[in-house]
């Protein structure tokens, strides 16, 4: 369409003029014509903009109901539809279906008759108030308060507050010092030793998981998953607080306090975080009566328990702290999980019940050893791997040693630690110790007694270094034991013990390696050379310490004292302690770790070997696998949540 009409109002040519033409009448004619239009079209959208003002005007009403407040106005439209309104709110809201008059001045009606009501109910309750005493309104505040409390707490917000539990009688928290001076000096020495590792850590490492003494900063490994969970000092506070290094030991607990947060994105060991850091914290507990250590120990159980989220409810090796997302080791039998780990955590879960009041955890592990009782056991063996989703036994692979070693020791002490009444657990542990003894113990042809290893059916004469530690569990269980049997394994204990030093004594540097064979002429002796490190583990030390305080043979501190030579000649260094690579060399190499173990176990240990046995005694501690000290539950009449009532 063209708009020739409108060109002139541009003011710049007017193109309908013709030359030599009388332009004039012509022209007034056109501008006439112009104008008309232009006013029509003015008026046009004058009354266009009226019509469209008339529509666009603002709704009075709604406005009204809007300065109500939407609450005021919401509530009643969704909770009385009986007051004739509509049930939901979207009338208002949206202003949908506003032209209704007579229903609007409903509305209103109702509503200002609804605001009476609620300003007549307020001055009454005000007036109520004013004639009430001082007392009795602050009486009626803290209703309310307790009222929101309680609120709360049924809905799950904020922290839970433990149980008060009482503290079960903790005997022999005491000094320990030896009468003899030499002896005492031995101690110190160990307690020097405890000090330098603790102090480079503390320069060094402090808050990773371990410590590399060589390289002097941080070290971890994936069984803490990537996170630094300060490995090292939950490990080690038990051992400073039994040492009396007070100051060392405090800055241990306001770390903890701190920085141990297991809200991590991190993937870590189901069974080291159980030992190391449940049993580190809730030992430290016990010993200092700090509720930090029970706290934290709390915590970090809940975080482990979807672990146990599998087909069989035995659990997953590994569990992501965050998601709670489980998983196998690979090459644990085509992803099985492994009899010493889901088999090493009743102790501290008892004490988790006893302590929460949860019944959770003690659940989770008399499933274990339910689901156990039900299998069948190749010649009455345990093998190593067991297969979560299935149920079924992995490798036909039995060892006393890694895989399997602590499985065994948790039904002895799951024993002690009930007071005795644990009946079940002992007998449990007597079957498998008489099975093990037919088929995997031997005597050497120089005269060693030692535990090999079974596989498929065909005994290999291995002895690993971390199955060292059973001749202090058979001398443990020797009383109790069936058949009137305590003197053969105090003796079968006595064995290992002399075969561990062998294999210690057998070495150049006179510490023992991580596995020694009794093959083809070989006594106690490393061949692989993958066999021959020393990692500062203590399961030898730890036999010595058991089998001295039953025996007090002195052989055994002076066994031990070898050990503490040997390490402080061999795996000091400036910035702590090291591994070595092959104890067969009089020049060894270091694997640069400091294990965490060290401190909590081995020079734990150590300590113990020289002091007085009023130290922590074995009529009323027990000694978690990573050798941190629970006391005996006296449950008397006492039955944990979820469990049956205790039995003699
Ligand atoms: C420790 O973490 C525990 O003793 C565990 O039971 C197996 N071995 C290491 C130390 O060697």
């Amino acid at each position: 369409m063209t708009t020739p009409a409108l060109l002139p109002l541009s003011g710049r040519r007017i193109p309908t003029l013709s030359p030599g033409a009388s332009s004039f009448p012509h022209h007034r004619a056109t501008l006439r014509l112009s104008e008309k239009f232009i006013l029509l079209l003015i008026l046009s959208a004058f009354i266009t903009l009226c019509f469209g003002a008339f529509f666009f005007l603002p709704d009075n009403s709604k406005h009204k109901r809007f300065d109500l407040g939407l609450e005021d106005v919401l509530i009643p439209h969704i909770d009385t539809p009986k007051e004739g309104k509509h049930a939901s709110g979207q009338v208002i809201i949206h202003g949908q279906g506003g032209h209704d008059e007579h229903r609007h001045r409903e509305e209103e009606e109702s509503l200002r008759d609804k605001i009476r009501a609620d300003h007549e109910r307020a001055l009454q309750e005000a007036k109520e108030k004013l004639r009430k005493s001082r007392e009795e309104l602050k009486a009626e505040i803290q209703t309310e308060k307790n009222k929101v409390m309680e609120d709360l707490k049924k809905k799950d917000i904020g922290p839970k507050p433990l149980p008060p539990v009482p503290m079960p009688k903790v005997v022999g928290v005491s000094d320990g010092e030896p009468p003899e001076p030499d002896v005492k000096e031995k101690r110190d020495k160990i307690r020097e030793m405890m000090k330098h590792a603790w102090d480079s850590y503390r320069q060094y490492g402090w808050g990773h998981n371990e410590l590399k003494p060589i390289a002097k900063k941080g070290h971890s490994t994936n069984i803490f998953g990537s996170s630094q969970l300060g490995a090292t000092i939950v490990d080690a506070v038990d051992t400073l607080y039994i040492m009396g290094l007070h100051e060392e030991f405090k800055d241990g607990q306001e770390w903890i306090e701190q920085n141990l947060d297991f809200s991590v994105n991190a993937e870590v060991s189901v069974f080291e975080v159980n030992i190391r850091f449940i049993g580190g914290l809730l030992a430290a507990y016990y010993l200092s009566g700090q509720e930090v250590f029970k706290l934290k120990a709390v915590q970090l159980a809940e975080k482990l328990l979807p672990a146990f989220n599998t087909p069989t409810g035995i659990p997953w090796a590994m569990v992501n702290l965050k998601s709670g997302v489980g998983r196998n080791w690979g090459w644990a039998s085509a992803g099985s999980s492994i009899l010493a780990e889901f088999g090493t955590l009743h102790m501290e879960f008892v004490h988790l019940t006893y302590l929460t009041g949860n019944p959770a955890y003690y659940q989770k592990v008399m499933h274990i050893r339910k689901l156990l009782a039900k299998m069948d056991r190749p010649n009455g063996l345990y093998p190593n791997y067991l297969n979560p989703r299935t149920g079924r036994w992995g490798q036909h692979h039995t060892s006393v040693g890694g895989l399997g070693d602590s499985f065994y020791e948790y039904l002895l002490k799951a024993w002690l630690m009930s007071d005795k009444t644990d009946t079940e657990a002992r007998k449990t542990y007597d079957d498998a110790i008489e099975a093990i003894e037919r088929h995997l113990v031997r005597k050497s042809n120089g005269g060693l007694t030692f535990i090999g290893e079974w596989k498929n059916g065909h005994l290999e004469r291995k002895m690993g270094h971390l199955a060292c530690f059973a001749g202090g569990m058979f001398a443990l269980g020797a009383d109790g034991s069936p058949d009137d049997k305590a003197g053969h394994y105090l003796q079968l204990g006595a064995e290992i013990a002399h075969t561990c030093h062998e294999s210690y004594d057998r070495t150049v540097l006179k510490l023992g390696p991580e596995a020694f064979k009794f093959d083809s002429g070989l006594e106690a002796v490393a061949v692989r050379q993958n066999e021959k490190y020393y990692i500062l583990r203590p399961e030898v030390i730890e036999t010595y310490w058991y089998m001295w305080r039953f025996t007090h043979d002195p052989k055994y501190r002076q066994w031990g004292w070898e050990a503490v030579q040997a390490i402080d000649k061999y795996c000091r260094v400036s910035g702590g302690f090291s591994g070595v690579k092959d104890v067969y060399s009089s020049n060894p190499t270091y694997d640069d770790v400091q294990q965490s173990f060290f401190l909590a176990e081995t020079l734990k240990y150590l300590y113990l070997l020289f002091s007085s046995d009023d130290l922590l005694p074995l009529e009323n501690w027990v000694f978690n696998t990573e050798a941190h000290p629970l006391p005996v539950l006296h449950l008397g009449n006492i039955t944990l949540p979820g469990s049956e009532p205790a039995q003699r």
